[in-house]
């Protein structure tokens, strides 16, 4: 214990992110809970937080990047454009902090490093490196997919003279690039959005790639006064659409198979969804890119097309094309002038898969081929998605079982929302629930109200504690295996895998069966009782 007065609480929420700040709204204001949020960050935001690189905005178009909790949120806020910025979006969350009275409840600057369950109390005693150590019903970890940056462990990087950073953990003050030569590490939807931000301001830009992406064009644009009076008319329709769809986004579903289509009919809808931009091109193209390899070809063809038609040296444009896994297997990136940065005299790409890096020196990057010099390094290099921000708390359930331990060989829980051994902890878009596959905002905000209607039943019946079984897990992983095995997702090595993190099991982690089945899943699961669930009284 600490010198600290231990204090008792109803709910510690660990991260003042989208999902923490609404898990804080709902524990506190709608079930009358006392809760904490505790964040590692100076400041609410989490991901718009930490992810200050230049270039750094939403994939997702902000009107249904937002909230839908509250009505009047949504008809006060005022969005600039349809692909928000960073700063705009931290805006946003610290207009719902003060909004909604928030911080007076959030603890900034403070990380929780520790949590064990007290199973004759049926409590969870909770340690933050402040020094706290509070005793809370119930542990909701909001702590986000993507937190815990990934810079990767590469010979030399202490003797590096110039200066590194990870985009995940970007400084508040910025970086002057002007008359820098500045290298970029990693294409990923961060160093997508970051290279032609940075190839701008720097004297020279070289990007490292190890795997060539495919990207859509954003196709950004300031929402006019019109199309913005238009969304806010038709919010309740929009939000309907988005719960109800199979990724979280309100596009009318495609339910055309790209197979039954001529070649040209085909082009034509590529065409026209490549004029239109964003993951529509993805997600309302043809249902079959997620599951046939014949129709995932026609989308991945036709984006190289687009690559080389774009690039004019033909060997960069070779370089640039993806070619190792299928098209959506990887997060799909979203851009704005990405390839055509490519044509500047100032950028040169450097492809790792010919040239692996060897080491880095005190004045830059040596490739097997060649030394690169450079005065800054950019790590777009990712993070230890889905699971890395949990596992870096050291969280014991119940006999004092590790949830490290327990997830030594990948994540294992029930619906993404709990783990077995682990009363009382609840996981918002935890492994094993529709969360990075998905428009977060709809799948947070599902988990939040799925949460509190769990809490007010355990409340209402005078129940203490509230497990998954054993038997409702294992089903539970078994299916979210066989469910990703029936798609395409499998043939890359993806994040989604942990295959970016040497070391890391490769288990398909988030569950792929879509948005609206999950929710009627879990809703069907809550109304029979929570069934998979032991309850305690
Ligand atoms: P990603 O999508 O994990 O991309 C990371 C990139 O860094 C990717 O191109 C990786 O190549 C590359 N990488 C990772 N490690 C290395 C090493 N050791 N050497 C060279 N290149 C490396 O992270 P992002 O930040 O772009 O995006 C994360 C999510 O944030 C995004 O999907 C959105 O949801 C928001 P690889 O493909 O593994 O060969």
């Amino acid at each position: 214990m600490s010198d600290r007065i231990a204090s008792e609480l109803d709910a510690v929420i660990v991260g003042a992110g989208f999902s923490g700040l609404y898990m804080l709204h709902h524990a506190r204001d709608v079930l009358g809970l006392r809760a904490r949020v505790y964040e590692a960050g100076d400041g609410v935001g989490g991901t718009w937080y930490w992810n200050r690189y230049p270039g750094a905005r939403c994939d997702s178009e902000s009107y249904y990047y937002s909230y839908s909790f509250s009505e009047e949120l949504e008809q006060e806020w005022e969005w600039s454009s349809k692909y928000p910025e960073q700063p705009e979006i931290l805006r946003y969350l610290n207009h719902v902090a003060d909004r909604f009275d928030l911080r007076r409840d959030i603890q900034l600057g403070t990380r929780v490093t520790a949590a064990a369950w007290d199973d004759e109390r049926a409590r969870w005693q909770v340690s933050t490196d402040a020094g706290d150590t509070v005793m809370a019903r119930y542990l909701i970890s909001a702590v986000g997919c993507l937190s815990a940056a990934n810079v990767p462990d590469i010979a030399g990087l202490d003797r590096f003279e110039g200066a590194w950073y990870h985009t995940g953990a970007w400084p508040h003050d910025g970086v002057d690039f002007s008359g820098q030569r500045v290298s970029l590490i990693g294409t990923g939807s961060t160093g997508i959005q970051a290279t032609p931000v940075i190839a701008r301001e720097a004297d020279h830009l070289t990007v490292f790639q190890r795997t060539p992406n495919y990207s859509v064009p954003a196709r950004n644009a300031p929402l006019t006064p019109e199309v913005a009076a238009e969304i806010k008319a038709n919010y309740r329709e929009i939000r309907r659409k988005a719960r109800e769809s199979f990724g979280g986004f309100p596009f009318d579903p495609s339910v055309r198979s790209a197979l039954d289509h001529s070649e040209e009919e085909r082009r034509a809808i590529y065409e026209s969804l490549w004029e239109e931009g964003g993951f529509k091109f993805l997600y309302g193209s043809f249902f079959d890119i997620f599951f046939n390899e014949d129709a995932n070809a026609t989308a991945a063809e036709f984006i190289r097309e687009r690559i080389r038609a774009i690039v004019e040296d033909p060997a960069v444009a070779e370089k640039l094309c993806p070619h190792d896994h299928p098209y959506g297997s990887k997060r799909p990136p979203i851009d704005t002038d990405y390839f055509e940065t490519f044509n500047r005299d100032n950028v040169t790409l450097v492809d790792l898969r010919e040239t692996p890096i060897e080491e880095i020196t005190a004045r830059g990057i040596r490739t097997t081929t060649e030394h690169h010099d450079v005065d800054v390094i950019v790590f777009a290099t990712g993070f230890d998605a889905m699971t890395g921000s949990l596992l870096k708390i050291d969280i014991r359930g119940r006999g004092g079982l590790s949830l490290r331990d327990k997830w030594a060989a990948g994540p294992r829980s029930y619906l993404g929302l709990q783990v077995a051994g682990f009363p009382n902890l609840f996981t918002i878009t935890g492994p094993g629930s529709p969360s990075v596959l998905s428009n977060m905002p709809v799948s947070i905000e599902q988990h939040v109200e799925w949460i509190g209607q769990c809490i007010a039943h355990l409340r209402e019946h005078g129940v203490s504690s509230i497990e998954a079984t054993e038997d409702a897990e294992d089903a539970w992983v078994d299916h979210v295996a066989e469910v990703a095995s029936m798609t395409l997702f499998q043939k890359a090595s993806s994040w989604y895998l942990g295959a970016n993190i040497p070391g890391k099991t490769r288990v398909f982690m988030p569950y792929v069966g879509g948005v609206f089945p999950y929710r009627q899943r879990c809703d069907d699961v809550a109304a029979k009782g929570y069934e998979g669930f032991s309850l305690t009284s």
